[in-house]
């Protein structure tokens, strides 16, 4: 990416940021009904300093799309609830046990083990309450609901996430590990890109090549993860990291070395930006995006 291309990136995705965190706030104004320490607690964690890729990954899907961002917007706030949802969970003492989160106490570690459960739990529904309620028309909200639910659900990240816990000391290989990334990370990753190529409706081509963006894609976020786990400054990455090798989680460069890993994850982004093709230029952000994603260090 040229150095224009990317300043543009980094001052669009800066605007576009903070229409999502505006919407993001709007949607957990849940009134006198909800208690406060749990309002707290929905607040810390999902409108803490998170990079918001995948809200991201659903406006420019809809853009590359030839469709105004804006009808999009619930869906990308919904993919980020569910997203906040896992993190809050997977940091608990009961899984990950995890006491910071994007440079910041994590849910639990602020809020209390019950709190954080509960604020994860009323995320979770409350995604699909926003969906429902202001996506435009039924038949797509219907659509997303069954996408999100599917990506969310027992075969990709609450399945994924079970492998993984269950994979902790154990022999894998990379077809082991591959399954376990593409259905923990990846699923909520390629969903974002077909919500926005849903809300669109503009068919199943563009579907498609969104559907294939969004595999490759997701499985290179998982590679840079694992490398900034193994690697990356603790600080800059706002978590703890050295835990992977401590587990004994199965990762890419754990069964692959460094270089290897680095070289498929660069390799991953090249084909994630060639399946952009049909889109011509109103697919640049979700290229630059692509970029973004290879060099990240957090
Ligand atoms: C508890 C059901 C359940 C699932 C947990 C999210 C997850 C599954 C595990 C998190 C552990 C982990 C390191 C996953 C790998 C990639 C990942 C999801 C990283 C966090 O996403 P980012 O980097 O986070 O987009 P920010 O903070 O920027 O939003």
């Amino acid at each position: 990416m040229i150095e224009t291309d990317a300043a543009f990136f980094l001052d669009y995705s800066a605007t576009v940021r903070q229409e999502v965190d505006s919407a993001l706030a709007a949607c957990i104004q849940f009134g006198p009904g909800c208690p406060e320490h749990l309002q707290q607690a929905m607040e810390h964690s999902l409108l803490g300093p998170g990079k918001r890729l995948r809200p991201l990954l659903v406006l420019l899907a809809t853009e590359a799309c030839g469709s105004l961002r804006s009808r999009a917007m619930p869906a990308a706030c919904a993919v980020e609830m569910v997203h906040a949802y896992s993190l809050i969970h997977d940091d608990l003492p009961a899984m990950d046990d995890d006491d910071l989160r994007r440079g910041r106490p994590s849910c639990h570690a602020a809020f209390g083990e019950a709190t954080a459960i509960l604020a994860g739990d009323a995320l979770l529904a409350r995604a699909f309450e926003i969906i429902v309620g202001e996506l435009q028309p039924a038949a797509v909200a219907v659509a997303c609901c069954q996408e999100l639910s599917k990506a969310a659900g027992a075969t990709m990240l609450v399945g994924g996430q079970q492998d993984d816990l269950a994979a902790e000391f154990s022999s894998g290989g990379l077809d082991q590990l591959e399954s376990i990334h593409a259905r923990k990370t990846g699923a909520l990753i390629q969903t974002s890109l077909r919500l926005g190529g849903l809300i669109a409706e503009q068919g199943d081509e563009p579907l498609q090549a969104l559907t294939t963006y969004g595999t490759k894609l997701g499985l290179a976020f998982q590679i840079v993860d694992d490398l900034l786990d193994a690697d990356g400054n603790q600080t800059t990455v706002g978590k703890r990291t050295g835990k992977d090798a401590g587990r004994g989680k199965l990762t890419f460069p754990g069964l692959l070395d460094v270089e290897e890993s680095r070289r498929r994850a660069v390799e991953l982004i090249n084909q994630a930006c060639q399946a952009l093709a049909p889109f011509g230029s109103n697919a640049e952000g979700l290229e630059a995006l692509a970029r973004y994603v290879a060099e990240r260090n957090h």
